[in-house]
């Protein structure tokens, strides 16, 4: 099912801070930077790799609220990761053959990631801790 590491999530509390700090210390480049209303959050990601599956990213994760997923976490728990995305070819079909293997979704259908991807949500109670995101990029034009 699932095709790479899509990316990893990482909450801060400062974006632009920590933009700067995995650009000078890791010499990674940030290619797309969005505020995701549905998401409550501020994101940038930044290139790690091309893999056969597809690239695989960093995503910087500000809350837009105290209230959002991002904002009740880093009040909880701090700074740190918060989530991981697997890539997958249809999120719709994943969804299907998850459900009904005692893993709540978050969401039962696709919403709008990160740069077009379709993503959706699995309980991280129901992963051993993780929040697990499926991510489907959009096609490339080749
Ligand atoms: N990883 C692991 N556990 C988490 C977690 C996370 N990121 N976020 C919350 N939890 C745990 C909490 O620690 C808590 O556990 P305890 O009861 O043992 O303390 C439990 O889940 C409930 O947490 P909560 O603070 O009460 O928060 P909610 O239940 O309101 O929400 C969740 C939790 C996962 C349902 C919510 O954060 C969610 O819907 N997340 C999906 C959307 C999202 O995270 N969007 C931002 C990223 C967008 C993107 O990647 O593009
Ligand atoms: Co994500």
């Amino acid at each position: 099912m699932f095709l790479r590491i899509d990316h990893v999530g990482i909450a801060c509390h400062d974006l632009e801070e920590k933009i700067a700090f995995y650009e000078s210390t890791f010499g990674l480049t940030v290619v797309s930077r969005e505020v995701n209303e549905e998401q409550g959050v501020k994101e940038a990601m930044l290139h790690v790799a091309e893999g056969e599956g597809g690239a695989s990213y960093v995503q910087l994760l500000e809350p837009l609220s105290p209230e959002t997923a991002v904002g009740k976490f880093l009040a909880k728990r701090g700074e740190g990761v918060h989530h991981i995305g697997y890539g997958v070819a249809d999120v719709t079909r994943a969804l299907q053959e998850i459900a009904g293997k005692g893993v709540r979704l978050i969401d039962s259908r696709p919403r709008h990631g990160s740069m077009g991807a379709a993503i959706a949500f699995l309980h991280p109670k129901d992963v051993g801790g993780a929040l697990t995101e499926l991510v489907e990029a959009p096609r490339r034009s080749s």
